[in-house]
């Protein structure tokens, strides 16, 4: 049983997901899509209230990168309030859409933050025995290696021996591209910031319908700041960060025209950063309900 009231570990949230599906049979299903490369589940939560399996979806991921906690801990408790929460605003999300969340994308890399808590990467040892991990949000097949990634292996950044080359990259966009067609959103969740993110983040710059992403991250950030205030920011990648290549959310645009794809970094804006207070966690969870509440609603209309 998760409280949020605290962070789990890679293995409590895993055995957690598959509760959930148990207790909701008709609602949620677990499917385990991979393997890391130390060998640990990558799994998807399917939350469906109906529709023949028809419904668009809205994808979340969360904690590719090991260090930004916040991630998983709000994946979780958003899958929860989607299973336990009775409010309209979330029928109205389940009436009109599925939800995947895969709220682990890198499981060695958290598992291995409990040891050395600022770690980003993966826990490969592909590019030989003095380096371990890439960043999986540089390995992605889409535009990989062209600009913002490192081909030093220490690197923080480091690309990868080659595109897809972490099987939790590689898996992900597996089981991605088998829902392709029905995926309408695709929302990254990282720490932190406060920023809504547009692809492309290498020198493709702004996406062709760049203005309908401007449109309705405006629309999330005044949901979110409805709540308690919190201030996100929405803008191109390149324009508001830096230059990265190699994102999911940039796979899934580029290589699925996914309508809106978007990189979310959650709280703070610095003060704690990655080492979020877990008192933050509720509320970073319950202001990004309602901010994902707000893009259904519009999104529904422009499907
Ligand atoms: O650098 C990243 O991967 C993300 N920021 S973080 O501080 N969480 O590491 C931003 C990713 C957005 N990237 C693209 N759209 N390419
Ligand atoms: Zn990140």
């Amino acid at each position: 049983r998760l409280g949020w009231d605290a962070y789990y570990t890679f293995d409590e949230i895993s055995e957690w997901l598959d509760e959930q599906a148990a207790a909701n049979p008709n609602v949620a299903s677990v499917q385990t899509y991979g393997q890391s490369f130390e060998g640990r589940p990558m799994k998807v939560i399917k939350i469906s209230t109906g529709g023949n399996g028809q419904r668009p979806i809205i994808f979340i991921d969360a904690n590719i990168h090991a260090r930004e906690w916040i991630t998983n801990a709000v994946a979780t408790y958003i899958i929860n309030e989607l299973l336990n929460g009775q409010t309209s605003g979330i029928r109205g999300l389940l009436n009109n859409f599925d939800i995947h969340v895969a709220p682990v994308i890198n499981p060695d890399g958290y598992a291995y933050t409990r040891t050395d808590r600022l770690w980003r990467k993966t826990r490969s040892n592909y590019a030989g025995p003095l380096c371990r991990g890439a960043d999986p949000n540089r390995n992605f097949g889409f535009q990989w290696n062209t600009g913002g990634s490192s081909s030093i292996c220490s690197s923080d950044t480091y690309m990868g021996v080659s595109a897809f080359s972490e099987p939790e990259t590689k898996t992900t966009a597996e089981y991605l591209d088998t829902i392709k067609d029905r995926v309408s959103a695709y929302i990254s969740l990282h720490s932190y910031s406060q920023l809504i993110l547009i692809p492309y983040g290498n020198n493709l710059g702004r996406v062709p319908d760049h203005d309908n992403h401007m449109r309705v991250g405006g629309l999330v950030e005044r949901a979110i700041a409805s709540r308690y205030g919190t201030q996100f920011e929405t803008g191109n990648i390149v324009e508001m960060l830096y230059v990265a290549s190699g994102a999911s959310v940039d796979y899934m645009k580029g290589t699925h025209d996914t309508t809106l794809s978007y990189t979310l970094e959650l709280r703070d804006t610095g003060r704690y950063g990655f080492i979020l207070p877990p008192a933050q966690i509720v509320p970073s969870a319950l202001e990004l309900i309602d901010g994902l509440i707000a893009l259904a609603n519009d999104l529904k209309l422009q499907l």
